[in-house]
């Protein structure tokens, strides 16, 4: 868009944009993040980049900004929106790049997590236009992604009598309290906190996987989440981390075969999904006073005590193995890179 074929094509036009139609379908897709974008004019091709850094789940909204690749002296801003699943926007080039207000509007299909493409308009130029990036679906549109969300289907909170002082509850945009008169205790918890649970959501979960210490909570449903309740979920569904400063692991299937490494451990997994989020072995060969390898935990699982944790490394080589055992208390211990004994001591904390 922004050669100076183009730029001798301007002519000062006012578009009427199109975007944040009040008949707007709420979006199926949240493109917060960058956006590579190859604009099509009879053949050639703007490459450009699209950094979306405000995104508004209910409505679609998003605004960022953006810059020509081959020449990052071109910067523009751009507004739009996502309906179902269709973008449009409006891309407006800024006062210190050489063609100020230079104005593109476009519309387009996001076809899949990772690509949409579309048609846009300047003045006098038609464009296509394709773009890879990320882009997230969040279906109950409460601003947490579905493969984030614990709680699907969030709907706003209504307490069945009224909201009371120091109790939360989801607003359909925010948790909102009642506060105090006075100083109150300066709380606030979002939906990222939450993993996408609203408050009615939180007492349904916490009755359902923890009966007995959480029971009707009548008053809860009545009057809104109280901060202990609040705080006790987001507690028991943070990550959980097992921490070793160092471990043991032999050349063997069992302890009999000699020494083989040491080195801190630890990996960090969710605990409603299982799912392990991250880690390291800081592996020591030979034991206590060799080459340190920076393993990273790529992925694995945690079901129960059931372990199984994927490894790769750059440093000081590259290479790829896995570990299968059980968590038991505060004791890992199990098979490392095949039939070798591994096992750490370490704490589990939440
Ligand atoms: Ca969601
Ligand atoms: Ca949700």
């Amino acid at each position: 868009m922004s050669n100076k074929t183009i730029l001798l094509g301007v002519i000062a036009v006012t578009l009427l944009s199109t975007v944040g139609t009040a008949f707007a379908a709420t979006p199926n897709w949240n493109i917060t993040g960058t956006w590579n974008f190859d604009f099509n004019l009879g053949g050639s091709h703007y490459l450009h980049t699209m950094t979306v850094t405000n995104f508004d789940p209910i409505t679609g909204a998003f605004s960022g900004t953006g810059v020509y690749v081959p020449d990052s002296s071109y910067t523009w801003k751009v507004t739009g929106v996502v309906s179902g699943d269709t973008i449009s926007f409006t891309i407006v080039y800024d006062s210190t790049s050489p063609n100020p207000g230079y104005t593109v509007t476009g519309t387009g299909t996001i076809t899949s997590a990772t690509s949409m493409s579309g048609t846009a308009t300047g003045p006098g130029q038609e464009f296509t236009w394709t773009a890879t990036g990320t882009a997230t679906q969040d279906f109950d549109h409460d601003g947490v992604a579905n493969s984030q969300d614990l709680c699907p289907g969030t709907a706003k909170d209504v307490p069945t009598e009224k909201l009371n002082v120091n109790r939360w509850i989801w607003d359909g945009s925010n948790f909102v309290t009642n506060s105090p008169k006075g100083k109150g205790p300066q709380l606030s918890f979002s939906m990222d906190q939450t993993q996408g649970c609203s408050c009615t959501q939180i007492l349904d979960w916490l009755h359902t996987n923890y009966p007995a210490q959480y029971g009707d909570m009548n008053g809860q449903y009545k009057f809104g989440c109280s901060i202990s309740i609040m705080q006790d979920f987001i507690k028991l569904t943070s990550p959980k981390t097992f921490t070793a400063a160092d471990s043991l692991y032999y050349n063997g299937p069992t302890d009999s075969a000699p020494l083989y490494g040491t080195g801190a451990f630890s990996f960090t997994w969710n605990p409603i999904t299982g799912a392990v989020t991250g880690g390291y072995y800081n592996e020591i060969v030979p034991p206590v006073s060799g080459t340190t390898y920076d393993n990273i935990v790529s992925g694995g699982s945690v079901v129960g005590n059931a372990v199984s944790l994927t490894f790769t490394r750059t440093v000081p080589n590259n290479y790829a193995f896995s570990f299968t055992g059980t968590l038991t208390g505060n004791t890992l211990t199990g098979q490392l890179d095949g039939p070798y004994l591994f096992t750490a001591t370490g704490a589990v904390t939440q």
